[in-house]
């Protein structure tokens, strides 16, 4: 049971989805035509191009992947860029006008025109697969497809394929980048709606991101391309051990099993490293011990908030590239005794490790400096409430005066949904301070590696 197939929903969706499928070319040497790289050096490694690729009779590799949209704009770029011919026509799905930022129009009226004809491509590329292991969905919590469309998919996704891994990877609003006001509204509809579909839900914050990009990458003004292009590094590492060798494997459902003690606490906060330019690169030695220093750093966090101010639940560190395990104990082991870590005390079981011998793959014209070995965090913390609370306040600001909700209503929604879902909100929160209710913050109590 191997292959994954990728969803990439709204505009949001789609662009990651753009980013991640240029750099897994590059990782497995498929060019943007879906042919292989005729200069593509037998690494004497074992790779498995059939989790995320299908191979037709040709020889061409084509993604297991279905983009919608709901307009056809960022689609068309897909349809005529360098790119192209990577794609099956059938897997790029447009509709003719957008959902206007409202989660309504997304869920309820514009999307259900197009629903069924998503889904019977997603089947079919279900069908094209021989263990088919889940699927990797991108899309946007504030848009109006992205979090009205991507939940309606993960519903019926869920009725479908109730026995497949659905993890996503979502973008979390950012006020100063963001594109609309009730992006709040938005992140609490489809949060509510598909808090039972989604089994794992890594959450981008283009805040975050937008920062790193800044402070990192010294990028003055970063555009998306900029804030995909990291974004997608850390969705190739999350899943690199599907796709290449390592000694020590961690697959999809393995992950799962770890990170999610209970299924509504599904959220792991992404912390990466390194991230550097190539013009501060050779300043940094990057060894194992500062990379994983590197990811309890709120710099690496892809979400903002304060892990000391929580405890963890579970925690996996992924390394791919030049890594052995001796020196990723010994970093483990440092990081014990220097920094304050508080894991729960009924799942004391410390750090899964994974490493993965592909290194990370430099993007031509890219931000990051090529580097030969990264690490990937995943925890389960309890602080990640913190960006629930955030958005949680700013919809309260909006809903106390019924702001915006005319649009959602004119879409055949009614208020009682928003106070539901805002409830349901409000029990997430207490899900995540539950887990800690009983517990003292001790020092140095981080459990066994
Ligand atoms: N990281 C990242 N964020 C994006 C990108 N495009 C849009 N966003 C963010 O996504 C949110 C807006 O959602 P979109 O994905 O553009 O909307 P959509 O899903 O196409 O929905 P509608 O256009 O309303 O139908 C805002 O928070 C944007 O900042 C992108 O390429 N990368
Ligand atoms: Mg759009």
């Amino acid at each position: 049971m191997r292959e994954v197939i990728s969803l990439n929903v709204g505009q949001a969706g789609c662009q990651i989805g753009n980013s991640c499928w240029e750099l897994y070319c590059l990782e497995h040497g498929i060019q943007p035509d879906g042919y292989m790289s005729p200069h593509k050096k037998s690494t004497g490694r074992e790779e498995d191009f059939s989790t995320f690729f299908s191979e037709t009779g040709s020889g061409k590799y084509v993604p297991r992947a279905v983009y919608v949209d709901l307009e056809p704009n960022v689609i068309d770029q897909v349809r005529t860029g360098e790119y192209k011919n990577l794609f099956h026509p059938e897997q790029l799905i447009n509709g003719k006008e957008d959902a206007a930022n409202n989660f309504a129009r997304g869920h309820y009226t514009v999307g259900r025109e197009i629903i069924d004809e998503v889904m019977e491509r997603v089947r079919r590329n279900a069908e094209n697969a021989d263990g088919l292991q889940g699927f990797l969905f991108t899309h946007s919590f504030g848009g109006g497809t992205g979090s009205g469309f991507g939940a309606l998919m993960l519903e019926q996704l869920s009725q479908e394929f109730s026995k497949k891994a659905k993890l996503e990877f979502a973008v979390y609003p950012a006020p100063q980048i963001s594109t609309s006001v009730v992006e709040p509204y938005n992140t609490v509809l489809t949060t509510h709606t598909t808090l039972e579909h989604a089994d794992c839900t890594f959450m981008v914050d283009n805040q975050a991101i937008y920062d790193m990009c800044r402070r990192n990458l010294d990028i003055a003004r970063p555009h998306y391309q900029n804030l995909n292009r990291l974004i997608a590094q850390v969705v190739s590492s999350v899943t690199a051990s599907l796709r290449f060798d390592g000694s020590l494997n961690v697959d999809l459902n393995e992950f799962q099993t770890n990170l999610v003690p209970y299924p509504r606490v599904h959220f792991p906060l992404v912390s990466y490293a390194p991230i550097v330019s190539a013009t501060k690169a050779h300043h940094e030695s990057n060894t194992v011990a500062e990379i994983t220093n590197a990811c309890f750093e709120p710099a690496s966090q892809m979400v903002k908030c304060d892990p000391r101010t929580g405890k963890y639940m579970a925690s996996c560190l992924l390394y791919r590239g030049d890594v052995v395990s001796k020196d990723v104990q010994q970093a483990v082991a440092n990081v014990k005794a220097k920094k304050s870590v508080q894991m729960v005390d009924w799942c004391p079981t410390g750090f899964k490790i994974g490493i993965c011998y592909e290194p990370p793959r430099h993007v031509p014209g890219g931000d990051l400096a090529p580097v030969n070995r990264a690490v990937c965090m995943l925890s389960n913390t309890t602080s990640i409430v913190d960006a629930w609370q955030r958005i949680d306040e700013k919809f309260d600001l909006m809903f106390n005066k019924r702001a915006f909700v005319h649009w959602y209503v004119g879409e055949g929604m009614e208020e009682g949904e928003f106070s539901e879902a805002r409830e349901d909100l409000a029990s997430l929160e207490r899900d995540y301070r539950e887990v800690i209710a009983d517990e003292s913050f001790d020092d140095g109590n981080m459990g066994e590696y």
